[in-house]
Parts: C-alpha cells; structure tokens; sequence
C-alpha cells in the first residue's frame, strides 16, 4: 500500500492522536482490506483503482453546517460551536484532516461577512483550505436593510427591490473573488402563500431579468448555479420549484449557469437519480448539496435515512463521469454537504456524512457497467438490477478507509475524532453561543 502523503500545512487536531487511534486498528484494517482485495478481484475489480479514484472525491462542507442547526420551533447550541468564520474555517480543517475528502468551506451572505478577506483567506490556506461557492442571502432581511424581501427580492415588482437583491449577489461574486472561489449559488426563496397572489410568467421573467444581470457580472472561469427548491418559505407556488424550471432558466442564462440538486428540495419519493441523469445529459448538472430527508427539506444527514437513493445518485453520476471521460468532453459538478445538525456535533455529523457519500462513490464504482449493459441490451431486467444490488451490498468500508488512511486521516473517523477531545477543549476556549435561530437553505 502507498505510503501516507505529507503533511504540508497547519493541523488543527493533533495528528499523532490520529495516527495512534490507526495504529491501533492497523492489523484489523489489512485483514479487512485484503479480503475486500480478494473479493472485488473475483469481479475483475481493482481495489487500487477504487482507492485512488476516492481519494480524487471532493466535498465542499457549508459554513452554515459547522454550528447547530435548528427548526423554525427552536435551536440547541451545543457548548464549543464556531462564532466566527475563523473558528468555522478550523472546525473545516479538522474534519478534513480526519476524513481526508472536505478541503474547501462554502460561505453564506451576509452570516458570513468579514471586514478583511484577505486575512480569512490567508487563514484557510495555511490550514490547506480553500472556498467553495459562495451562496446569496435575499430571504431574510438584514439589519438596516433599506427594502424588505418579505414578498420576493430578485423577482420582486418594485424594481428597487430587485436591483437591491442583484447588488448582494453582485458583492458576492466579489468577496468569491477575493477568497478565490469560482462560483456563486444562488437560491431563490421567492414564491407566493396564495392563488392569485402574483402571475407566474411575470414574476419568473422578472427573476430572469435580473439574473441576467448577475450572469453578465460573472468572471470568465465562474460558474453560477440555480438551486431549485419545491416549496418552502413559499407554501402555494415557488419561483424556481423544480429541475425543469432551473434547466430552462440556465439554457437561457447561458454556459456559466448550471443548476444544483439539493436532494431535500424534492416532493417525497421523487426520482432523483434520474434528474440528475438528465441534468448531467444535457451539460447542467453544476453542484450538489448532500443530505437527507424523510418528510421533506429535512436537512438531516446524507446517507441517514435513504443510503440506496445516495448510492442510486452516484451510480448516475460515476456513469455521466465515465460517458464524458469517453467524448472527452468536461464532467466537473460542485458536491456540497448541506445539512442542519439539530441534535448532534455538527462535526460529527458531517464526518458521518463523508463516511455515506465516499461509500455511496465506491459503490458505484465497483457497479459492473459492462455486465450491466449486456442485461440490459437483453433485457434480462433481474440481473441488470442485481448489478446494482450486488455493489450496494458490498462492503466497501475498508477501501474508504485506506482512502483516508493514505491522505493522513483516519482509520476510523468517529474514535479518532473523539480520541483528540477537540470538542471538550472548544467548549472551554470559544465564547458560548447566543441560542439564535439557526440557518438552514
Ligand atoms: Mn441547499
């Protein structure tokens, strides 16, 4: 097995914590991955290959997830939480020096805003951080705020009010910019409560007037992505509900928009794999935010609750990579985590989350597609979905874990994470946080 890459940066947990909690598990760890080895050969699959395409995986974690979420009823802070964008950039680093897969923060305005960005940026990279799309806030108002976004902001009718919404994300892309992001995410909580509360083509030309403006301010190696959301704020009608709404918005806008699944964003039971299909068909699937629900945008854990939906999405996605790979054509969606931690560590969560979306990947990528393909060209439709079955089945962890074990991170992520006490000694260093509402989107 390859030797541990080096360390070239700042650590925020202790790394000799982490690499005796792997001592520890060594031996248990080479029996296991030997015999998922053996295993995956009698497949014709190499668990090198599966190794090294995991450690290519790369998840942007929401700065808005390293503290406790809530529900509109309440929020529990738990004792050690960030305050600022410096201790949410540390939280970051530590599970990415844990789980070897998180290596850039997603930053939210205003929540997020600094006086210098520089030195927030000086700050990630000495901890081997980088930023990931910057998101727009025009769903709550802001302290001293001129106009109000209670009936809309980029689709609002008074004008003053949408231009208001297109100078936040205007100084989003240039705050992106500082902090050398290349992309903005733009949700849109705009929507109506009542039938014949506004027109629906009137209001979706106005948001797209006013992207169009948006669009027109972004960088050349930027990329705009259109998050759709069924409902929520908005209980009768939502400006941008759906994929198709997005995918149309982005064909108008032009190349640089592309739309981004949150996979709470969905009536129950929709199929999401399959938009995602479609999405990455079409060249549109831009990001990603992973979480999981049960009822609807419940923001809860990706993997927790349907991992075979999580699977089924990467299962889509490792056959776009692989068509596109074959036109030569570029297959570079954005993955986020977007989840709402009420009752657990965030960073625990997250770490949680990591292990699902890493394990979802190296299933897909030990589907036999060729075999696959044959059934299905005989439609022989039992043995094609046992393709699926058979690698879902799989236990994949030990590649996982020698994926992170050869980045530096842990063996087993959650007793690591706990051995280093990182919590407990943040619970005494930070400022206890106010039990203000939380922020989910
Ligand atoms: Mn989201």
């Amino acid at each position: 097995m390859d030797d541990i890459a080096v360390k070239r940066h700042l650590s925020a947990l202790p790394q000799d914590v982490i690499d005796a909690e792997n001592d520890k598990l060594m031996a248990a760890h080479l029996y296991d991955y030997e015999s998922l080895r053996v295993r995956l050969e009698r497949s014709d699959v190499d668990i090198e290959t599966v190794v090294r395409r995991l450690m290519t995986l790369e998840v942007g974690l929401p700065s808005w997830g390293m503290i406790s979420g809530g529900t509109r009823f309440a929020r529990f802070p738990m004792p050690g939480e960030p305050n600022n964008i410096f201790e949410k950039i540390e939280d970051c680093a530590a599970v990415h020096q844990i789980a070897g897969m998180t290596p850039r923060i997603s930053l939210h305005f205003p929540w997020d805003v600094t006086y210098d960005y520089t030195e927030v940026r000086q700050y990630a990279e000495a901890y081997g951080i980088g930023f990931d799309a910057v998101n727009s806030n025009t769903f709550q108002d802001q302290p001293g705020q001129t106009l109000s976004y209670k009936y809309g902001s980029l689709s609002h009718t008074d004008r003053a009010t949408r231009q208001q919404a297109i100078e936040h994300n205007l100084e989003c892309i240039e705050i992106g910019q500082k902090l050398g992001s290349n992309a903005l995410t733009v949700w849109l909580s705009d929507g109506t409560n009542f039938a014949g509360q506004a027109q629906f083509a009137e209001t979706l030309e106005r948001y797209l007037d006013s992207m169009t403006e948006i669009y027109a301010a972004l960088p050349d190696d930027w990329r705009v992505f259109l998050e759709h959301k069924l409902y929520e704020p908005a209980f009768y009608s939502t400006v941008i509900q759906d994929w198709g709404t997005s995918i149309l918005c982005a064909q108008q806008l032009g190349p640089k928009a592309q739309c981004l699944v949150d996979m709470g964003h969905h009536a129950p039971n929709v199929n999401i794999e399959m938009i995602v299909a479609r999405l990455a068909q079409f060249g549109k699937l831009g990001g990603f935010h992973f979480n999981d629900s049960k009822y609807g945008d419940d923001d809860l854990d990706a993997g927790s609750i349907n991992p075979f939906q999580l699977f089924l999405i990467f299962n889509e996605l490792v056959h776009a990579e692989e068509r596109a790979a074959k036109r030569g054509a570029a297959f570079d969606p954005s993955y986020m985590m977007d989840q709402s931690h009420n009752v657990t560590d965030p960073m625990e969560s997250i770490l949680n989350s990591a292990r699902a979306i890493g394990g979802a990947y190296a299933k897909a990528l030990i589907v036999d597609r060729a075999a696959m393909a044959a059934y299905q060209d005989a439609n022989d439709v039992m043995m094609g979905h046992n393709c699926l079955r058979l690698a879902f089945e799989t236990d994949v962890r030990p590649a996982l874990a020698e994926a992170r074990r050869r980045k530096g991170g842990a063996i087993d992520p959650m007793a690591a994470f706990r051995a280093t006490g990182y919590r407990a000694e943040k619970a005494r260093a930070r400022q206890p946080r106010r039990a203000e509402r939380g922020g989910i989107c």
